[in-house]
């Protein structure tokens, strides 16, 4: 199967696993752990933040974000595809009581516009505004990187209101590499960031928040609460360190795969795509000729998986166990399947 649904599809190589078997670990909520310890002291480094907390997922990174930057009644800004809003199952609602206020943002990219015309004046009725997040990349908006212009426009203007400011780092990785800048570049104008190893640097679990020291000691509070301490996490924490030191260079990789997948594909009649709008790692596009589904069903009859989204909308992503020559062929699968359907959808009804 060339499995192009998602990079958290990525099995840990042999290396890795070497360095998991070989981790020294302790009771990490007892603070013994010396593994998590040195991954949560590399990411804060790498972001140039203060200090960091390890978690489970990225789910929980952001969520108990949002829970320690805000109370509950209070309002948050985000892109309406946002990740912390559309595909985290109502946390924010369920474990903080907060509102998420939508803007419309392009590709998940927003402005200081949007947010300064999202504001409230103080007024008993309303909600208290308190946070803004960013996605960057962002994945619904098909792997889209915010640049540094555009986070400190959204920055200026948060500031002003007295607003913090989030990060999902899921795949700040990525746009670190398509920006080519420093993590801690981008990182630099949020009050926390929250970062996965398990995406796109192929690490089997595992995210970390990272802030001030006041900020993360709040949060690992949090953490507790929403049940992700653990225990002899460094076993899992291993695999994220060895990630970050050997997995970060060769997104250039997955980014380039992407690109030439998508110029390829783009050229198939029966697909909506402008390759140009492939940035990162995460390809999205239309079928025009078949509902996304039915498309879903026959490449994966043919040895490829992608996640259809809508009617039409089609997501797939390059990664690390995806190769070149494994992209050619889901090229042209894609193409066969297409034309096969075009000339049923021109044979004249039996
Ligand atoms: N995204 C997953 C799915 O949940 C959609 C994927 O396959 O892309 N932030 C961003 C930007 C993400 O893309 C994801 C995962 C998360 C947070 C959540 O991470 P986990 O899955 O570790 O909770």
């Amino acid at each position: 199967m060339i499995d192009l649904r998602s990079d958290t599809v990525t099995r840990p190589t042999a290396a890795m696993r070497q360095a998991m078997a070989a981790a020294e670990v302790g009771d990490d909520v007892l603070g013994d752990d010396p593994t998590v310890a040195k991954l949560e002291q590399a990411t804060a480094e790498i972001l140039g933040k203060e200090a960091a907390v390890y978690m489970p997922s990225g789910t929980m990174t952001n969520q108990v974000a949002v829970r320690a930057h805000t109370e509950p009644g209070d309002e948050i800004l985000l892109d309406a595809n946002a990740h912390v809003y559309y595909y985290e199952a109502g946390a924010p609602a369920a474990l903080s009581g907060v509102m998420c206020r939508l803007l419309a943002g392009v590709r998940g990219i927003f402005t200081g516009r949007d947010v300064r015309d999202a504001l409230r004046p103080r007024n008993l009725h309303f909600p208290r505004t308190k946070l803004v997040c960013i996605e960057n990349t962002h994945n619904r908006g098909g792997g889209s990187v915010w640049t540094l212009e555009q986070i400190a426009d959204v920055h200026a203007v948060a500031r002003d209101a007295g607003l913090k400011l989030h990060l999902d780092g899921a795949r700040i990785w990525n746009a670190a590499v398509a920006l080519g800048v420093r993590e801690q570049e981008i990182a630099r104008w949020f009050d926390s960031v929250s970062v996965c190893f398990s995406k796109g640097l192929g690490a089997p679990v595992g995210s970390v928040l990272a802030g001030t020291s006041e900020f993360i000691e709040r949060a690992r509070r949090f953490r507790k609460q929403f049940g992700g301490g653990m225990r002899q996490a460094g076993i899992i924490a291993a695999g994220a360190l060895y990630a970050l030191e050997h997995h970060r260079e060769r997104l250039r990789t997955d980014h380039e795969n992407a690109r030439w997948f998508a110029e390829q594909i783009a050229g198939i009649p029966g697909i909506q795509l402008d390759p140009t709008t492939v940035q990162t790692n995460i390809i999205v596009f239309d079928v025009t000729s078949m509902p996304a589904e039915a498309f879903g069903r026959a490449l994966q009859e043919a040895g490829v998986l992608v996640l259809a989204r809508g009617a039409s909308e089609v997501r797939a992503v390059t990664h690390l166990d995806v190769t070149r020559k494994q992209i050619e062929q889901a090229v042209e699968i894609i193409r066969k399947i297409l034309q096969q359907r075009s000339v049923m959808n021109a044979a004249p009804d039996a």
